[in-house]
């Protein structure tokens, strides 16, 4: 039997106001990434994760929807949509939409109704309840706000927001939530979409009767309270069901961004494929933050290790990610960009260990070139709600310093700096002014340099992705660590049918021993440096793919 398209197709990850303007404004559109769709091919990839591209007022960029069914006018209209899923299809891409249902924005028609009175038949698609002592209904703090409760002056009850105050959450206990939000997925199917990436969604069920969270307060005195609103029971009864209404009998994905997830109960979402076909787990993403992920600390190998292998074992597929919109840039932060030789080789490494693993690559625009972090000096070059909220908590010198240290090295404005295509006038990616500014780097670090010179990043990644799509033993092969002892090679072996793959990736800037000749483990089919087979050793940051004989 065939295997399901998601489980044989590189993604990639589109950051649509980012990637390519196409009228001057400064904002990336739609028909800036259908002229680029070509450089997609070029690269291998077999469908797209699009960040949301519907209408919003952009309190969070997007992932605050005023209007499911339209357009945000500063990426085009919906003839520009259906053109952009043509050209796709064409080329054999397919596209997933990003979906934002755990909230809408406040601006939606809906929030606008139920905020308008107590007894208008919107208020329940909402989550309204009475303040406790003049005070909030309970004490849940929210990702990007201290309190996770906002008042309405107008009706006299506060209403719920996991995110920011433009965020509010609906209410999935409500039968005619669930119904609206299952008939908009299935319009968007009707137009040929292939899948959705859904965000968020192990929060969209709350616990019953919203009881305080008990774990250590932090801003505000509120406390972060996953407990009550992630995994709760009611999820799982929600993901069937929209399973059953919306994506049964069509050939179609649907991703999760899995929130809390752990390798324990992530056979609850994708194990019997009555939920998701695939989720985003964070555990790569959190490891480097200490108590707050503004606490970066050094890479740890092991760790990583330990949390690769951990989920190749957990779950039967898995997606195999560096970064997204909401992470700093992979080689800023994993990597080495010292030298640029290092830059080159360590963004190479890191690109091996990750996408020849069990599961589905997707890489997120830039990180093919080697994007770096930006250097953000001011609070007016930053765009991000997360970061802007920060800032304005601190109240003293040194937490202005510490959040800024946060800010730099972990921000979510790392990623969505534009698409660095050529050393062109603001990099080719429009001709007006960016609507956040453009990693000074870009004259160095761009897709038409890269194109030319043979042992590019970019060059590496088509490599890489051609080897993947045309080797069945790295598509469909099991997983197995090698060299687990290691402290700083990250290393193990694909094997399908008789035929094996070893993969083995030095992740430090020193050499590191191998307990054989690099020769024993097979002929190297792909590398970031030339292979020596009599080698007892892998250089910093060298990577070799080697087949079995
Ligand atoms: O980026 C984060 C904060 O550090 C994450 O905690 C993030 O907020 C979380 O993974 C949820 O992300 C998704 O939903 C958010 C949106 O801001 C993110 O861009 C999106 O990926 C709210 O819709």
């Amino acid at each position: 039997m065939p295997e399901a398209w998601w489980k044989e197709r590189v993604f990639y990850q589109i950051y649509p106001r980012s990637f390519q303007n196409s009228n001057g404004d400064g904002i990336g559109d739609l028909r800036g990434i259908i002229s680029r769709l070509d450089y997609l091919k070029s690269l291998g990839v077999g469908a797209v994760w699009l960040c949301p591209v519907y209408d919003s007022p952009n309190a969070d960029m997007g992932y605050d929807i005023r209007d499911y069914e339209k357009i945000m006018a500063e990426f085009g209209t919906m003839e520009d949509f259906d053109e952009l899923l043509r050209e796709m299809h064409s080329r054999d891409i397919k596209l997933v939409m990003d979906l934002v249902v755990n909230h809408s924005s406040d601006e939606h028609r809906w929030f606008v109704e139920s905020r308008s009175s107590r007894e208008n038949p919107y208020r329940d698609y909402y989550i309204w309840r009475d303040g406790k002592d003049g005070r909030e209904p309970n004490n849940w703090a929210s990702f990007f706000t201290p309190s996770a409760w906002s008042y309405d002056e107008g009706t006299g009850q506060w209403y719920l927001h996991l995110f920011s105050e433009k965020q509010p959450d609906l209410n999935w206990e409500n039968p005619s939530v669930r119904e609206e939000v299952y008939s908009m997925i299935n319009r968007w199917f009707d137009r040929g979409v292939d899948g959705f990436r859904m965000d968020v969604i192990t929060v969209i069920a709350k616990a019953p009767g919203l009881p305080d969270g008990k774990g250590a307060p932090g801003a505000g005195g509120y406390v972060f309270s996953p407990e009550h609103f992630a995994f709760q029971p009611k999820l799982h009864e929600y993901l069937r069901e929209m399973r059953r209404r919306c994506f049964d009998g069509r050939d179609c994905m649907c991703v999760g961004e899995t929130s809390f997830v752990n390798t324990e109960n992530a056979n609850s979402l994708v194990g019997d494929g009555r939920e998701l076909d695939l989720l985003f787990q964070f555990d790569l993403m959190d490891m480097d933050g200490e108590g707050s992920k503004w606490n970066a600390i050094p890479l740890d190998v092991p760790k990583l290790k330990r949390i690769v292998a951990a989920w190749q074992g957990a779950i039967d597929w898995n997606t195999l990610f560096l970064g997204n919109h909401d992470q700093p840039r992979v080689v800023s932060r994993f990597g080495d960009t010292s030298s640029e030789e290092l830059w080159k080789r360590s963004a190479k490494c890191l690109a091996t260990l990750m996408y020849l693993q069990r599961g589905t690559p997707f890489i997120y625009q830039g990180e093919e070139l080697g994007m770096t972090n930006a250097p953000f000096e001011t609070r007016e070059q930053l765009r991000d709600v997360e970061e802007l909220n920060l800032l304005a908590l601190c109240s003293s010198e040194a937490e202005l310093e510490w959040a800024w240290r946060g800010i730099k090295a972990k921000g979510r404005d790392n990623a969505r700096t534009p698409m660095q295509w050529s050393a062109g006038k603001n990099a080719d990616f429009t001709t007006g002014e960016p609507w956040i500014m453009l990693n000074p780097n870009y004259t160095d670090i761009n897709a038409e340099a890269e194109e030319g010179d043979p042992d590019s990043i970019l060059n590496y990644y088509r490599a890489l992705i051609a080897l993947r799509n045309s080797t069945p033993a790295l598509l469909r092969g099991d997983w197995r660590e090698l060299l687990p002892e290691s402290g700083q090679v990250v290393a193990y072996t694909r094997g399908l049918d008789g035929e094996e793959y070893a993969v083995l990736c030095n992740l430090s800037r020193e050499s590191a021993p191998l307990p054989c000749r690099l020769g024993d483990f097979g002929e190297p089919v792909l590398s970031n440096m030339p292979a020596d087979p009599a080698a007892e050793a892998l250089r910093p940051y060298e990577a070799q793919v080697l087949k079995k004989g």
